[in-house]
C-alpha cells in the first residue's frame, strides 16, 4: 500500500506523434482514458483548460461552465477527483511569441482570458490549483524581450489571477527551455522568488518536475526540497530523463534509480500528500508501443513508486547516522547500492 494518491493527465496516453512522425495510434477517448487511470489504481486527473472544455476559443460563459459539468461528471462516475486545470497557452496562434510575456499586448490579453477561464473551469471540477507550465514565457531571439520587463509580466499576471479568485492557488511548473530557448523561469528557486514578491505568497508555489530539473543541470530531490523548505511544493511530476536533450518523460525512475529513490525518500520523511498534494507522472509512453499497451508506462511508473517506497520503508536510520558520525561516505554510499539491488 502507498501512502500517496496520484494522478495523471489525459496527455499521458496520447497518439504517439512527435516532432519528426505522424500518430502511430488512435486516439482514445477522454472518458475511457478516465475509466483504465482507474483501475490501473490513480485518484485524480490533471487538466488543460481544453482537455477539460475541447474548443473553449469558440465558448463563451454558461457554454464553457456546461462542458466543465460534463466532464465532472466522467470524474464524479469514475470515482476520480481533479487535481489542476493549466491554460494551454502554448498551442494557439495568439501565443506563438509566448503569453503572459508576449510582445503583443492584445495576445497578453487572450493569455489572461484563458487563465481567468481556467479558474472558472477549476471551479466546476471542484479543485482550487491552477498550474502554469510558463512555456513560452522567455525567448527564442534573446534579443526580442527584454528579461526583466519577462519577470514583472509573469507577477503581474499571477497577481491578476489572485485578484480575480481569492481562493485559488497558482502552481509555478519550471522548465529551462524547449518550447523556448532561454525560459524566464527556469527553476523553483524562480518560482519561490515570484511567490515572495505576489500579492499573496500563501497562494503561490511550485510544482516541479524531474525531467525538466534534470535539463536545468539540478538534481531533482534538492529542487522539490527547496519547495519544501518553504511549504510550497504542491504537485509533483514524477518522470525521468536520459541528460540533456529533448524532455523525454520517460517512466519514473528507468533512468537514475538513485535520483528516483531519493525522490521518494524525500517526499515520504516529509509526509508529502498530507496536505491533499498528488504525486503525478507526467510520463509518456514509447511511440513503438502498440495501442493496447499504451498505458504500461502509467502501471510501471507507479508499480517503480510503491518498490522504491519499500526499500525507503528499509531504509536504516541508525546506520546512515553511524556513518555520518564515523565520516564514511564510501560506506554510506555502498548501503545505499546495495540497498537497491538487493532484495
Ligand atoms: C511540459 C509538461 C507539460 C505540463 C502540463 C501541465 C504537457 O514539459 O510537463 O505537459 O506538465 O502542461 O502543466
Ligand atoms: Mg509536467
Amino acid at each position: 500500500m502507498s501512502m500517496f494518491k496520484f494522478s495523471v493527465g489525459p496527455w499521458n496516453v496520447h497518439s504517439g506523434a512527435d516532432t519528426f512522425g505522424p500518430p502511430v495510434r488512435d486516439e482514445i477517448p477522454f472518458k475511457d482514458k478516465v475509466k483504465k487511470f482507474r483501475e490501473i489504481g490513480f485518484d485524480a486527473v490533471q487538466f488543460h483548460d481544453d482537455d477539460a472544455v475541447p474548443d473553449i476559443n469558440e465558448l463563451r460563459g454558461t457554454q464553457i461552465y456546461k462542458r466543465a459539468k460534463e466532464t465532472s461528471k466522467i470524474l464524479e462516475e469514475n470515482g476520480m477527483k481533479a487535481e489542476f486545470v493549466a491554460p494551454r497557452l502554448w498551442m494557439d496562434y495568439r501565443t506563438i511569441d509566448g503569453g503572459y510575456t508576449s510582445n503583443s499586448i492584445s495576445d497578453r490579453e487572450f493569455a489572461l482570458w484563458r487563465s481567468f477561464r481556467s479558474i472558472d473551469i477549476a471551479n466546476e471540477l471542484k479543485c482550487d490549483k491552477i498550474v502554469l507550465w510558463l512555456a513560452r514565457e522567455g525567448t527564442l531571439c534573446y534579443e526580442s524581450k527584454d528579461p526583466i520587463t519577462g519577470v514583472k509580466l509573469i507577477l503581474e499576471a499571477i497577481n491578476k489571477m489572485l485578484e480575480y479568485d481569492k481562493k485559488i492557488k497558482i502552481l509555478i511548473e519550471t522548465k529551462p527551455n524547449e518550447p523556448v530557448d532561454v525560459s524566464f523561469c527556469p527553476t523553483i528557486g524562480h518560482a519561490m522568488a515570484i511567490s515572495a514578491a505576489s500579492i499573496d505568497p500563501n497562494r503561490v508555489g511550485g510544482l516541479l518536475e524531474t525531467a525538466h530539473a534534470i535539463l536545468a543541470g539540478l538534481d531533482p530531490a534538492n529542487e522539490i526540497a527547496f519547495g519544501l523548505t518553504f511549504g510550497k511544493m504542491w504537485s509533483v511530476h514524477l518522470n525521468d530523463q536520459n541528460g540533456l536533450k529533448f524532455d523525454q518523460d520517460k517512466s519514473f525512475g528507468v533512468q537514475n534509480l538513485r535520483a528516483a529513490f531519493n525522490q521518494i525518500r524525500l517526499l515520504v520523511e516529509n509526509n508529502f500528500g498530507s496536505n491533499g498534494e498528488y504525486i503525478g507522472l507526467d510520463v509518456k509512453a514509447m511511440r513503438t508501443q502498440k495501442i493496447e499497451n499504451s498505458f504500461q508506462h502509467l502501471s510501471n511508473s507507479l508499480r517503480i513508486v510503491k518498490m522504491l517506497e519499500e526499500k525507503v520503508k528499509k531504509f536504516d536510520y541508525n546506520f546512515q547516522k553511524e556513518c555520518i558520525k564515523e565520516r564514511d561516505y564510501e560506506k554510506l554510499e555502498m548501503y545505499i547500492m546495495e540497498l537497491l539491488m538487493k532484495d
